[in-house]
């Protein structure tokens, strides 16, 4: 196994692959199987341009050939920053093919943020793109590649200090070069067992994390969605977020599409109005969504008829108001149906014969007959059924440990492998989980994971902050929006220098991502301590939540 990466326990993996869930099936075959089933299908478009199975599996076998030539090797990392535009897919299966590990950054990703990840993921190379919906893309990663130090070579003396930046993804598998005839389909350094690719956690410490998924237990995941979701070759799925996200990329998303040799759409954008269209002319079968965009769908349906073809609106990442989600049930065409996953692992699905209690109050039911499902309290002790508490969790496509981090593993699993999800859910007795909220100090603002404790030291960062505390306040329309608090150090605090303005400014001169940038300032001069005078994070933050809901 690729080092860094904690394996499954042999007895788990021994029931998984016997219960038929683990098949042995890499990234790489899956396009070639679809691409030998469904030559003619269209795999992927942008609403102008299409690639068919056959040019897809053509193109990602030439970008293997391009990536290998441009020095990239089997098992190296390779950080992809690229928006939901067509060389998304043909690269992705490039690197796959190439036995390459992507690492799947968020294109909100900015200098920061990419940075860590190419230190902790040691890549020696990002793909992106120059410009992109106005931002600068290349320029961001050229700033992060060069804050990267990348080890000597023994060997090579004339590797590259820092890592490399491709901002062409297209030109790694168009023209000039004629097409690689008889290219295999799956590499032989893609080892279905070991780890194929890297997830990104929102993170609940100051670093992002790295999470290793490996094509057995990620394949498995993928197929259980289609039958759960009932994809087939007819089916049109519209990336709406980020193809880079989990939820997007396997829920069932862009994998399970090509799977069944359906037809992937990218939106440039979440907003109806480039949406609405691209779902009407491509004829889009199965959608998803995070909550704060579903007011604003809701608010955009045309009165006549429209988007006649939607069979499934999926909505996930953050909690749904059983409000929206009765509204939604009643406007949209098709069925609705709540998703609640993590790029960790488990995925838990409202089922399409679910009653409409069900599909407006929970989050659905764990996607395996093999999700291992603990609820306890602050003491790992079980709690009683139908009551509140931390989810803990298992299973046939569950991290067993974040990349490279023992210290972060020792406190997010428990000793028998279970991953702590930092999420308060309650267990019905039907199976279906309600998820309450989070134990972490991990903000969701608008379906975007915040680690409160990461703002925090990038705040502190600033020379005239003494202290620096975040929290996660509700909001109508994006669930949470961030809050700091800020205590300035003393003999700055009547210097006008301190301001929501310089605070941004300083954020942007680090590269920090938009949206992490709290929403609301406030200057304060102590923060409220405990009755014993210590500083409990967790106190601290019912205190301040109650100061703001006081009235002015
Ligand atoms: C409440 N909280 C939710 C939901 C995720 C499918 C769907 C979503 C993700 C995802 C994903 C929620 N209600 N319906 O990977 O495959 C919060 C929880 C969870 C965290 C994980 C998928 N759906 N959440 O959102 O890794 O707090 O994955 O632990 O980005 O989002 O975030 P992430």
């Amino acid at each position: 196994m690729i080092p860094g990466a904690t394996p499954y326990p042999a007895e788990r993996a021994a029931t998984y692959r016997a219960a038929g869930y683990w098949r042995g099936a890499t990234f790489g075959a899956l396009l070639r199987e679809s691409a030998t089933r469904w030559p003619g299908n269209t795999a992927v478009t942008d609403g102008h341009t299409r690639l068919s199975y056959a040019q897809l599996d053509a193109a990602a076998s030439t970008a293997a050939t391009r990536l290998a030539r441009l020095g990239i090797r089997p098992r190296e990392r390779v950080v992809l920053h690229l928006p939901n535009t067509l060389p998304y897919l043909p690269v992705l299966f490039g690197l796959f093919r190439l036995g390459a590990l992507p690492v799947c950054a968020l294109p909100g990703h900015r200098q920061h943020e990419l940075s860590h990840v190419l230190r902790r993921s040691g890549a020696p190379a990002l793909i992106t793109v120059e410009r992109h919906l106005g931002v600068r893309h290349g320029d961001i990663a050229r700033e992060a590649a060069a804050r990267v130090d990348l080890p000597a070579h023994p060997t090579h003396a004339e590797k590259p200090a820092h890592p490399t930046v491709f901002t062409d993804p297209a030109s790694l598998y168009t023209t000039p070069d004629p097409i690689t005839p008889g290219t295999p389909g799956r590499s032989r350094h893609e080892d279905p067992a070991d780890i194929a690719f890297l997830q990104l956690s929102g993170g609940s410490t100051g670093i992002p994390k790295l999470i290793p998924r490996t094509a057995d237990d990620y394949l498995y995941s993928v197929r259980a969605s289609n039958e759960v979701c009932r994809m087939t070759d007819r089916d049109v799925y519209l990336a709406v977020l980020p193809v880079a996200h989990n939820f997007t990329m396997s829920s069932p998303g862009i994998l399970g599409t090509l799977l069944a040799g359906g037809t992937v759409v990218l939106a440039a954008a979440p907003s109806p109005d480039v949406c609405f269209p691209l779902i009407d002319s491509e004829r889009v079968t199965v959608t998803a969504i995070v909550p704060p965009l579903a007011p604003v769908w809701l608010d955009a349906l045309p009165a006549r008829p429209a988007l006649s073809s939607l069979r499934l609106l999926q909505v996930g990442g953050a909690r749904l108001a059983p409000e929206v989600a009765r509204r939604l049930l009643h406007r949209m065409p098709g069925t609705l149906q709540q998703v609640f996953g993590m790029a960790e692992g488990l995925v838990s699905y409202t089922r399409l014969d679910d009653t409409e209690e069900a599909i407006i109050h929970t989050q659905g039911r764990p996607l395996s007959p093999h999700d291992e499902i603990r609820v306890v309290d602050d003491g790992d002790t079980p709690v009683a059924a139908g009551i509140s508490g931390h989810l803990l969790t298992r299973g046939p496509y569950t991290i067993n440990g974040y990349f490279d981090a023992p210290q972060t593993n020792a406190t997010s699993f428990t000793d028998d492998g279970f991953y702590r999800t930092g999420d308060i859910v309650r267990l019905r007795p039907d199976g279906a989980i309600e998820v309450r909220g989070r134990s972490g100090d991990i903000i969701n603002r608008a379906g975007e994971k915040i680690s409160a404790e990461e703002v925090e030291n990038l705040l502190l960062s600033h020379p005239a902050v003494h202290e620096a505390i975040v929290v996660g306040r509700p909001d109508a329309t994006r669930g949470e929006i961030i809050h700091a608090f800020i205590v300035p150090r003393s003999g700055v605090e009547a210097t006008p220098a301190l301001t929501a303005q310089t605070l941004g400014s300083h954020l942007t001169t680090l590269g920090t991502a938009r949206y992490k940038f709290p929403d609301d300032y406030a200057f304060v001069a102590t923060l409220p301590l405990t009755a014993v005078g210590k500083i409990s994070r967790a106190q601290l933050r019912t205190q301040l939540a109650a100061l703001l809901t006081e009235p002015a």
